[in-house]
């Protein structure tokens, strides 16, 4: 009965696993443990971005702890000039994109966003390798189902290892 019930259970997980894998959404924390705030260099927040995928559904987390800061979605334009706009001023703003596309977003205080507190992203829409998509993608979700794979071997063979013993 007990061996039973261990079994249904490692079913239940590797299900839930998998569903994971396909909706689970994604809280990304702006710069990491850094935070927001002005960077130790001006490429701080695009170097941030460029390591990872923003799809629909995830958001983003500014947060900052010392200091005054602020966070205004702004144009390209503004992001490029640092120009002063209406922002929100309480940590954390979290941000989640309404839709596909391109968000810039910059602190307001003092020279903040001249200083490098500026980030600049772009969204893609979930399931994102159908059309017009680089084929460097594949890597990633050959990787990723090898990895639920080796997890599926793992909660299988846990069980036959518990009879053994
Ligand atoms: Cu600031």
């Amino acid at each position: 009965m007990g061996s039973r019930m261990g079994l249904i259970g490692c079913f239940v997980i590797v299900v839930s696993v998998l569903l994971r894998g396909a909706t689970a959404a994604t809280v990304y924390e702006v710069g990491d443990s850094l935070g927001w705030t002005v960077p130790p260099n001006t490429t701080y927040y695009s170097t941030w971005a460029s390591t990872k995928t923003f799809f629909l559904g995830d958001k983003l987390s500014f947060n900052w702890t010392m200091g005054t800061h602020t966070v205004a979605e702004v144009s390209k334009a503004d992001y490029d000039s640092c120009t002063k706009v209406s922002s929100y001023i309480g940590s954390p703003v979290i941000f989640t994109p309404p839709s596909t596309g391109s968000y810039y977003f910059i602190c307001t205080v003092s020279d903040h966003c001249q200083l490098g507190q500026k980030l600049a992203f772009t969204v893609s829409a979930p399931n994102s390798n159908t059309v017009g998509s680089p084929p460097t993608e594949s890597p990633t979700s050959a990787a990723s189902s090898l990895s639920v794979g080796a997890l599926f071997a793992v909660l299988l063979s846990a069980p036959v290892i518990y009879f053994l013993a």
